[in-house]
């Protein structure tokens, strides 16, 4: 497409789909007629791609994902379909700022973190990757809350991304599936059938997904709830308003809004509401759709595989079994084999208040049959391995890990260390019987958005030095390495990192009002607030080295800007106070005239998927400092190294596996092993025994106690400071001493010329942590699902 082609295109929806003129349209109506342009290129590769998959009977994935992270379209779809050139010609020709275009669109924030993220990399790769694939999700009205700081405090505002139009999504009033819950259960010998007593309507949203060069595209299929009857004209007619519109209203609820919450498993009712209705939909969208094709259930694991992404659709395996034989008639231990060649599950978390549980009774209540299935199931298993525990219901209530292990043939871990913690902790007892089921899916992220799209300074480097090819094939970064001894090429790699910082630092000073030195190290840490994450020791540790400097300013200190960004889980006290304290410390920091020229700290409001995009390419230091054994894998990690970013970190999750790629000459580690954790764990005085050995860190713990950072109110911090002395179960304590060892070898090692080379070391190492790589690995592994033959580029 040409610029002039597609201003024309622009042009056409400015005045036919959006009906305004150019003279009156605003920076919406320019940004969704460029969308709308944009998005008629998508429709026939994408309508090629599903002909394709029906005309050679290919077998389809089927990704089940409470939460879809997907962040900003438009720039992704025009890096894809390769039409930056023709968009910023247009864009310039009609005296309108690209860059102010792209930024005007909302986030799509239907995601917490880490598990919604990765949902989205996947739906990227598998259309990269011409894998046949559907995506399910809930189309949420808000999404994750908006986070504000008032006072320091963090303040949730919902999030309205629907109050625009949505540009991307086709509704499909057609799909529309019926969904019921509570009633009863009538049973009819060994079947039954269930009467539910409350009905609603799940009704598809079509989002395309379009791949590298527009050589394939999938859908992302997102269900709205909408009530079986509408409103209540007798009502209305009879003058009660708020009456009439109450069971539309009921029904709404149920995709109203994401749960923000990560943290702790709170078995509300309305969150399983939610699970059963999108995973009912989907089943039921899925057999359809296989009914249409094919005349045999029995070849459904042939030709489907479904994957759950963590329990959140784990009702999918009672739902399965029911629709099967309760519905369809099939013997009931075959039904429960087809279910189970069908799906797999993914697990994202090892901690244990995270780990899905419901009540026997709200079960009962909410979804009876499934219920009844749920305990024949787990006979069922106790009678095929011979065991006499009960494996999926514990102290009335269904541990839903468990049982979707025992629906799964495979079952995956995220990292090499999660999922060798898996088979020896969580689900050792169903490991030992099941010693095959348990396989590795270390994650990934996509290149086009973490590298191509996000750091075009970078990419551009990167392409001139060894071609384009890595854009879909990541690992040919490790042509870079023979270049790492060229000093042209160092000194390119430098200044694109320096450009970024110099961006960020500008941005910093326009939107946050704070002016920081491009020249300093940029330590960022980006990902929710936990304890486990453990951004109080990143904190502690800035506290002891500003109370260092204090006592020495002359000493020549190599300057710092410490960045913070994520959100806290509204419910989650401690991680909200983590939130007060590092604004807090910023405040008090970045306002010493004595210390402000060697160390700030940055942390901007509502870390997003946009944010990320901003800071990752402008990193020097990405901080991976989690307790050993309790981060499951992290992808933030992956995104940073592969932007030249060192990592000073934990042997925990995929940090270990970066370390191994990128050399540990290239990593700055620290801290105990997960099996030193769980050693020292024994020991009770941990904490104090550790503070008693280093002084920086008692002097750090004591300056937050003692009201340094909220004169107004000095008690603020000693929940905090307690915690820590005290309690410490995140062993902040114990590794500190070691982490500060590291950040000091950071501060030797920056600046050095050595420095660009480890980031350039990070980049061209860091080609295996490609999304593809990952989705290769399913679909050879869990899947047994083949590309599309014959793709070529578009
Ligand atoms: C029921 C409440 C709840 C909701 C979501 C508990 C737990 C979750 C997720 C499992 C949290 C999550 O996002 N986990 C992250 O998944 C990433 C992708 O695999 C990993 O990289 C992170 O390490 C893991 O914390």
């Amino acid at each position: 497409m040409t610029p002039s082609e597609m201003k024309n295109a622009i042009l056409h929806h400015l005045v036919y789909t959006l009906g305004k003129d150019v003279s009156t349209a605003h920076i919406y109506d320019w940004r969704m007629a460029l969308s709308f342009a944009v998005r008629d290129q998508i429709v026939d590769p994408w309508f090629g791609a599903t002909r394709r998959s029906y005309a050679g009977k290919l077998k389809r994935v089927y990704y089940l994902s409470m939460e879809f992270l997907i962040g900003r379209l438009l720039k992704d779809a025009i890096i894809n379909l390769r039409l930056e050139d023709a968009a910023l010609g247009a864009m310039n020709d009609l005296g309108l700022n690209y860059e102010q275009i792209l930024e005007d669109e909302p986030d799509a924030a239907l995601g917490n973190g880490g598990l919604g993220r990765l949902a989205a990399c996947f739906m990227e790769s598998m259309s990269t990757l011409a894998c046949p694939a559907m995506g399910y999700g809930i189309r949420y009205e808000h999404g994750l809350f908006r986070q504000r700081f008032e006072d320091g405090r963090q303040v949730e505002e919902p999030e309205d991304w629907l109050n625009q139009r949505h540009a991307w999504e086709f509704e499909r009033p057609e799909v529309a599936i019926d969904i019921g819950f509570g009633g009863h259960v009538q049973e009819i010998g060994k079947r039954a059938n269930w009467y539910p007593s409350e009905m609603l309507i799940a009704m598809g949203h079509d989002t395309p997904v379009i791949g590298w060069k527009g050589r394939w595209g999938n859908t992302l299929r997102l269900w709205e709830a909408r009530p079986m009857h509408g409103f209540d004209l007798q009502r209305f007619n009879r003058g009660d308003y708020a009456a009439a519109a109450e069971p539309e209203a009921l029904a709404r609820t149920l995709s109203r809004v994401l749960y923000p919450d990560d943290t702790t498993e709170q078995g509300k009712e309305l969150r399983l509401k939610q699970e059963f209705f999108f995973t009912a939909a989907s089943l039921r969208d899925i057999l359809r759709r296989f009914e249409s094709e094919y005349n045999d259930l029995k070849r459904l694991p042939q030709k489907a595989a479904i994957q759950m992404n963590d329990t959140h659709p784990a009702i999918a395996g009672p739902e399965l079994v029911r629709l099967l034989h309760d519905e369809r008639g099939m013997d009931f231990e075959e039904a429960v084999g087809i279910a189970r060649n069908t799906l797999s599950y993914t697990n994202h978390t090892l901690l244990p208040e995270a780990l899905e549980r419901w009540d026997e009774g709200l079960m009962g209540r909410l979804l009876p049959r499934h219920l009844q299935l749920i305990y024949r199931i787990n006979e069922l298993h106790m009678k095929d391995t011979g065991s006499r525990k009960v494996t999926a219901v514990e102290d009335g209530h269904v541990k839903m890990g468990e049982l979707s292990f025992i629906m799964a043939h495979k079952v995956n871990g995220v990292s090499a260390l999660h999922t060798d913690l898996m088979k020896k902790t969580v689900f050792k007892d169903l490991h030992e019987q099941h010693p095959t089921r348990i396989v590795n899916e270390t994650n990934g992220v996509t290149p086009r958005r973490w590298l191509l799209s996000c750091n075009p300074r970078l990419s551009s480097l990167i392409t001139e030095t060894i071609g384009e090819g890595w854009v879909d094939n990541l690992e040919q970064l490790e042509r870079l390495e023979p270049h790492i001894k060229d000093s042209s090429f160092l000194e390119r790699f430098a200044a694109a990192k320096r450009a970024n910082k110099v961006d960020l630092a500008r941005w910093f000073a326009d939107d946050l009002k704070i002016s920081v030195d491009p020249e300093s190290i940029f330590d960022v840490q980006i990902k929710r607030i936990h304890e486990y994450k453990r951004q109080h020791m990143n904190l502690l540790e800035t506290i002891a080295h500003w109370l260092e400097i204090r006592d020495n300013p002359n000493a020549g200190w190599v300057p710092r800007v410490k960045i913070f960004g994520g959100k806290a889980a509204p419910g989650y006290v401690f991680a909200k106070e983590i939130v007060r304290l590092t604004n807090d410390v910023a405040k008090v920091l970045n306002s010493d005239p004595l210390t402000s020229r060697y160390l700030k700290v940055v942390y901007p409001p509502n870390y997003n998927v946009s944010l990320a995009e901003r800071l990752i390419p402008a990193a020097d230091l990405s901080e991976q400092i989690s307790t050993a054994g309790k981060e499951a894998s992290g992808t933030g990690n992956m995104k940073f190294a592969l932007n030249g970013a060192l990592t000073i970190g934990t042997l925990d999750g995929a940090n270990v596996e970066i370390r191994d790629l990128v050399k540990a000459e290239n990593f700055f580690l620290f801290g105990m092993t997960a099996e030193e954790v769980m050693e020292r764990r024994k020991d009770s005085g941990h904490a104090a025994e550790a503070i008693a050995k280093d002084s920086r860190l008692a002097r750090a713990i004591e300056t937050v106690r003692s009201g340094r950072f909220s004169p107004e109110e000095p008690g603020r911090y000693h929940g905090i400071a307690d915690n820590l002395t005290h309690h410490d179960y995140f062993m902040v304590c114990s590794d500190f001493t070691d982490f500060w060892r590291a950040q000091r070898e950071v501060d030797g090692a920056f600046g050095k010329p050595n420095w660009t080379c480890m980031a350039a070391y990070n980049t061209a190492r860091s080609g295996w942590f490609s999304s593809d790589r990952t989705i290769r690995g399913y679909m050879a592994d869990i899947w047994n699902a083949a590309p599309a033959p014959e793709v070529e580029d578009a």
